[in-house]
């Protein structure tokens, strides 16, 4: 997969160079370019905002240096091989972003990030790369982030650990909090790892009597019990046939 990220801050993205996603990229099975959108102003102070039409407080960025940018990365990666881009727009008013979106992105090709400062990009800049390529508006959570660079990290740490190759074992991911399944989105429970006393504290006996089916049914009673105190909202997607007699009365 390829991704590009275009940023008045490069090395805001610095963190992409560890952990799971700078493997990735050492590995080649992830091809990232970072731009600097300041490359592509004109003016002595390099100037990528401007006040609003309309009035109101704080700043909106410019068409022209966007233009000039989002132009650049798409001919360097068609000229590179890349084909079918798909233009991401990190903003608190985007679709909200979930696994199923990772998922459904981590089967593209080529990411192109176009993290904004301030209020925003010019709307027009959006209206015209949409006429060229698909453009997700994309928002990671209901709270308000000065820009769209750490959803940048988030949204490719989360795509990234779903290519093939990436994690160790593929099995990984199946358990995952709101991975599809008989499981589907229930919340991980608690997990453990020796010793298996720890300042008093024992771990659950279930965990050592080897009985798989115990163990796989206590699991599942404490990932529902997890999502229940936690994301009530999630048992209403749950499959009703999840459910016995057992849960019910828990
Ligand atoms: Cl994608 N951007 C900003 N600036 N704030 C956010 C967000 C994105 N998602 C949630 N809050």
């Amino acid at each position: 997969m390829r991704l590009d990220i275009v940023t008045i801050f490069p090395e805001y993205l610095e963190p992409l160079n560890v952990s799971l996603v700078g493997k990735a990229r050492a590995r080649g099975q992830l091809d990232v370019h970072i731009h600097d959108l300041r490359d592509f102003t004109y003016d002595r102070h390099n100037t990528v905002d401007d006040t609003p039409y309309g009035g109101g407080p704080g700043m909106v960025m410019k068409t022209e240096p966007w233009g000039d940018a989002l132009d650049t990365v798409l001919a360097d990666g068609y000229e590179s091989g890349a084909h079918a881009p798909t233009l991401i727009v990190p903003t608190p008013s985007g679709r909200p972003f979930t696994q199923e979106l990772a998922v459904e992105l981590s089967e593209r090709p080529w990411l192109i990030f176009t993290p904004a400062r301030y209020e925003g990009i010019d709307r027009r800049v959006m209206d015209e790369y949409a006429t060229r390529v698909p453009v997700q508006e994309v928002s990671i959570g209901d709270y308000v982030l000065a820009g769209g660079e750490a959803p940048v990290l988030v949204i490719t740490e989360a795509v990234a650990r779903l290519l093939p190759g990436v994690l160790g074992n593929a099995e990984s991911h199946r358990d995952d909090s709101f991975a599809p399944g008989a499981m589907a989105s229930l919340l991980e429970g608690p997990v453990y790892t020796k010793p298996p006393r720890w300042r008093d504290r024992d771990i659950p006996d279930v965990l050592l009597s080897g009985h798989h089916g115990r163990i796989a049914r206590w699991r599942r009673d404490e990932a529902l019990r997890r999502t229940t105190a936690h994301r009530p909202d999630l048992i209403r997607h749950c499959d009703p046939k999840a459910f016995d007699k057992k849960d019910r009365e828990m």
